[in-house]
């Protein structure tokens, strides 16, 4: 049968060229020898060369119809018509999209899309234009973020080095913090041995005492047993003398006799009244009962129910006993109960000095940590992240308003939505936020994009209480080449109707 090609198939093969197949790709559409052609995934498929684009579907993978939309587009086997854009950048559509009416200047400025109806007129010097303006602005606006983000580097090695020095100087200050704590220990320790040799001290002089004590109750008493006998004597005497006088016969003319009764008559007339206060070995034992009381003031307070010794020797004993008794370490004891030191003040003082010393000590080792701590965190790429430590953006977006700290939380209203975690390099990750309503803790991951300043450009919540955050920041730029600009490019169509 005579092969009458259609418009179609006219307007699809112009001099050899395959519409929809870019010039590199023109390869594959050689015709063998004898006129005929393989489906490019399946080569046991051979066509006539007129079913090339002969608007009906031949190839299970379409490739047999590059510049008509007869071979579906579906996921497995998706199908591009290749538009040449001269004088802007080659580009490919969806088949489906070829002939379908609609100028699609987006991918296809050149309106070869449309070629069957020619409809759509070339638009790519405007589109070129605003490539251009596009790759000119966006260029410029690298530029100044890249410089941006070079001051925020900065800024973070000087952050780090003030806190290097921070963490240097607490670092002296802890030892020598240190140092000042072991001297007190020290010197407590050496006032504890002093203590032990007044305790020596006291025990010899005590000791000494009260060998004295004894020997003086000793000798007292002597004396007032020989004072006794002495006063019986002089009593008995004077009783025989008394008798004298009174049963004397004064009609004997003896002088001897006269003279001895004058002489008895004289002494006792002149004899002193006898005080009243004469020492008595209970007066003087008596004293030395109120010197113990004195000496109880000092000394730790005895057991209730001993009873002081009236005995001077024993009861130095007693005292220096419970003055010994003090020294010993206690068994801990009901502190009202206990008695009181009322002579180691210094050293009391001391151990408050030490305890609150230690307290100042654990309190700079804790501040010391963190800081020391914050040194060895991972801050990102050149740790650029010191550099907005403690700064926050703030951002309403939809009905919240949420709050982004760096390295620190994220806020939407109230709600906490995670503390940080970590930075990858492009994401920051936050977690362990407030519980979701029958669902996980909240937590958040914010990709860091190129920016001028940190802005909060976006938030979505592809799992409930999964955040994902769009920031842009010029922590998140590096140098690009115009190609990798010109990916985000979209043409702006709205002038070209
Ligand atoms: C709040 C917000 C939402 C979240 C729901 C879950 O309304 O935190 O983002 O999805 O709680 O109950």
């Amino acid at each position: 049968m005579l092969y009458i090609p259609s418009l179609l198939a006219l307007a699809t093969i112009v001099a050899g060229h395959i519409m929809g197949v870019s010039p590199e790709n023109q390869h594959l559409y050689d015709v063998s020898d004898d006129g005929t052609w393989r489906c490019l995934l399946d080569l046991s498929i051979v066509l006539q060369a007129h079913q090339i684009n002969d608007n009906f579907c031949d190839c299970p993978d379409g490739s047999d119809e590059p510049g008509t939309n007869a071979c579906e587009f579906t996921e497995d086997a998706p199908q591009y018509f290749y538009c040449a854009n001269e004088g802007y950048l080659p580009k490919y559509i969806e088949n489906f999209k070829v002939n379908d009416g609609v100028c699609d200047y987006d991918v296809c400025c050149d309106g070869s899309d449309e070629y069957l109806s020619g409809k759509c007129e070339n638009r790519c010097g405007e589109v070129m234009q605003q490539y251009q303006n596009y790759i000119n602005d966006r260029g410029l606006a690298m530029v100044n973020a890249l410089k941006f983000k070079d001051e925020l580097v900065a800024k973070a090695r000087v952050n780090k080095a003030k806190l290097e020095e921070k963490v240097a100087s607490m670092k002296s200050e802890l030892q020598s913090k240190t140092q000042d704590l072991e001297r007190l220990n020290q010197q407590l320790k050496e006032a504890e041995d002093d203590e032990t040799n007044d305790e020596n001290f006291s025990q010899s002089i005590l000791n000494e005492l009260a060998s004295y004590a004894e020997l003086i109750e000793n000798q007292f008493s002597q004396l007032f047993a020989s004072s006794n006998a002495q006063k019986e004597r002089v009593a008995q005497l004077e009783q025989l003398l008394a008798d004298l006088v009174k049963n004397y016969n004064p009609n004997f003319n003896d002088l001897s006799v006269k003279q001895c009764v004058k002489l008895f008559e004289e002494y006792i007339s002149n004899k002193p009244q006898e005080s009243e206060n004469q020492p008595t070995l209970e007066k003087f034992k008596e004293g030395f009962a109120s010197l113990a009381e004195k000496l109880k003031l000092w000394l730790p307070v005895s057991t209730p129910g001993i009873a002081i010794v009236p005995n001077l020797g024993n009861m130095m004993h007693y005292y220096y006993g419970q003055l010994i008794s003090n020294f010993k370490p206690k068994e801990p004891t009901n502190e009202s109960q206990a008695p009181k030191r009322r002579f180691t003040g210094s050293l009391s003082k001391l151990r408050e000095k030490i305890s609150s010393a230690e307290k100042d000590l654990n309190a700079q080792m804790a501040d010391f940590s963190i800081h020391d701590d914050s040194l060895q965190k991972d801050y990102g790429p050149n740790e650029i992240l010191r550099a907005v430590e403690g700064e926050w953006v703030n951002k309403k977006i939809g009905e919240y308003t949420y709050k982004l700290g760096f390295l620190d939380a994220i806020y939407q209203d109230n709600t906490l939505v995670g503390r940080f975690a970590n930075f990858d390099g492009s994401s920051l990750h936050y977690t362990q936020g407030s519980k979701c309503w029958n669902g996980p803790q909240r937590s958040a991951v914010v990709q860091i994009v190129c920016g001028p300043l940190n802005d909060l450009v976006s938030v979505s919540e592809p799992e409930k209480c999964q955040y994902k955050f769009i920031l842009e920041s010029p922590i998140g730029c590096s140098q690009m080449s115009n190609d990798e600009i010109g990916e985000s490019f979209k043409v702006d169509t709205s002038g070209f109707n």
